[in-house]
């Protein structure tokens, strides 16, 4: 039934549990001089490129295709629209390969049908550090579906990470494939409550009347912790030691250092925010909160056309408890116009999303490991990784 899934290096389904094999690489890396030095060959009339994200027409071009076949939920509802400044963000960070930008082009009329996308990154497993593929925005437009292009994408990524001699990737996906690491659920508390109901991604509770649900949601105009501000360039170095020591007890989580700080969580605007606690008497950094920003267009509402949703990105608390942390995190978002903030119930996230009235979401996100094996499944709660 997984006949593509069935010849990867990935944990099988027959294979859970069984104690006799062992954790970590699948397979053993070959020479780079033995990786297959050609693509792998497309349907006639269609052509790879490689995806220059820097130039204002490529970028545009992803956009585009994205922003009407990417992701939708399960009624076909929302669709996830990736903003330009933030597909830029995600695929160029420290280290990155331009290779790994990959499209499916139509060669007579240039358009692009396919795209797929990877990004390097240190990745933690247990005690073992090791250099992976981040991959994401795998779409093949709506037209092109279920002709087994996804398997020749997924291929063709594969080799040319293997070309850089990286082996190893980690991945998340709505659905079920061979095997997860994890299975996370979304949760979602609602910021702007009628608009939410208005456009049908929630409904009006039981005996429940609009004006009474938005003063359930109500937040403060402002955040109630002393010493809550915004991250700034000059807290990189005290912000990856925190964040380094808190993602130290999770199983699976990035490595991070001071580069990857100030790409992946200094403030940038409409993509990711970060906020921190400074203490006034130490001037210590002892909480940190941040998301990032994906709006979904909302599909055939006469009224609205996007929704925007904050997603939980990392959140570590010393001194402020968790809670208030991220009421703080909810009243900066509902200040900045959210219509909603969305989190997984990774790290120590179960510990405030029924507290601060976020609601369980229908559909979970699979967390997956290419050519590393887990012998048991982890609980989101020792998942210390989010990805875009
Ligand atoms: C998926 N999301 O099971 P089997 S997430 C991986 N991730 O193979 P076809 C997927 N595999 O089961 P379609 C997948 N979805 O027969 C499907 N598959 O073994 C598998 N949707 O291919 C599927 N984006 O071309 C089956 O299917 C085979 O035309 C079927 O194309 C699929 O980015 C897709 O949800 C998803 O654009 C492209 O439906 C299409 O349906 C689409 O006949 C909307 O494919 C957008 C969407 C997916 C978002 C994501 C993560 C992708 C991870 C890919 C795996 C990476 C492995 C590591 C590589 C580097 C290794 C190193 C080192
Ligand atoms: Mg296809």
């Amino acid at each position: 039934k997984h006949k593509f899934w069935e010849t990867q290096p990935v944990g099988q389904f027959k294979d859970l549990g069984d104690n006799s094999l062992p954790e970590g690489q699948i397979e053993d890396p070959t020479p780079i001089s033995e990786v297959k030095q050609e693509p792998y060959k497309l349907p006639n009339l269609y052509e790879w490129i490689t995806c220059d994200m820097d130039t204002e027409e490529m970028c545009a071009e992803v956009y585009n295709l994205l922003t009407t076949n990417y992701v939708e939920d399960d009624e076909n509802m929302f669709r996830f629209n990736y903003s330009k400044e933030f597909l830029r963000w995600a695929l160029c960070p420290p280290g990155y390969f331009r290779s790994w930008h990959i499209g499916v082009r139509v060669i007579s009329s240039k358009k692009l049908v396919a795209f797929i996308t990877g990004v390097p990154s240190r990745i933690r497993v247990r005690n073992d550090v090791v250099t992976m593929a981040e991959i994401n925005f795998l779409c093949v437009h709506k037209k092109l579906r279920s002709k087994r292009l996804a398997p020749v994408m997924i291929k063709e990524v594969t080799r040319r990470v293997h070309l850089e001699n990286i082996w190893q990737a980690a991945y998340t996906a709505g659905v079920v494939l061979p095997t997860p690491i994890s299975t996370c659920q979304y949760w979602h508390r609602s910021l702007n409550p009628k608009k939410l109901i208005d456009v049908g991604f929630s409904r009006l509770g039981a005996r429940m009347t609009m004006s009474r649900t938005i003063k359930l949601y109500k937040l403060p105009e402002s955040p109630v912790t002393p010493g809550f501000r915004k991250m700034e360039l000059h807290d990189v170095p005290a912000v990856t030691r925190l964040l380094r020591d808190y993602l130290n007890q999770f199983i699976v989580a990035p490595d991070l250092d001071e580069n990857d700080v100030e790409h992946w969580l200094l403030p940038k605007e409409n993509v990711v925010n970060s906020y921190l606690v400074e203490s006034s008497e130490t001037h210590e950094i002892t909480d940190f909160c941040s998301f990032y920003t994906l709006p979904s267009t909302i599909l055939g509402n006469q009224n609205y056309s996007s929704l925007k949703a904050a997603y939980s990105y990392y959140n570590v608390s010393t001194k402020t408890p968790l809670l208030k942390l991220m009421n703080d995190t909810l009243i900066v978002a509902k200040r900045n116009d959210y219509d909603v903030f969305n989190a997984l119930d990774v790290m120590q996230n179960e510990s405030f999303l029924k507290e601060l009235k976020f609601g369980p979401g229908d559909g979970k996100l699979h967390y997956y490991l290419y050519n590393y094996r887990l012998r048991n499944p982890l609980r989101p709660s020792e998942l210390g990784l989010v990805l875009l």
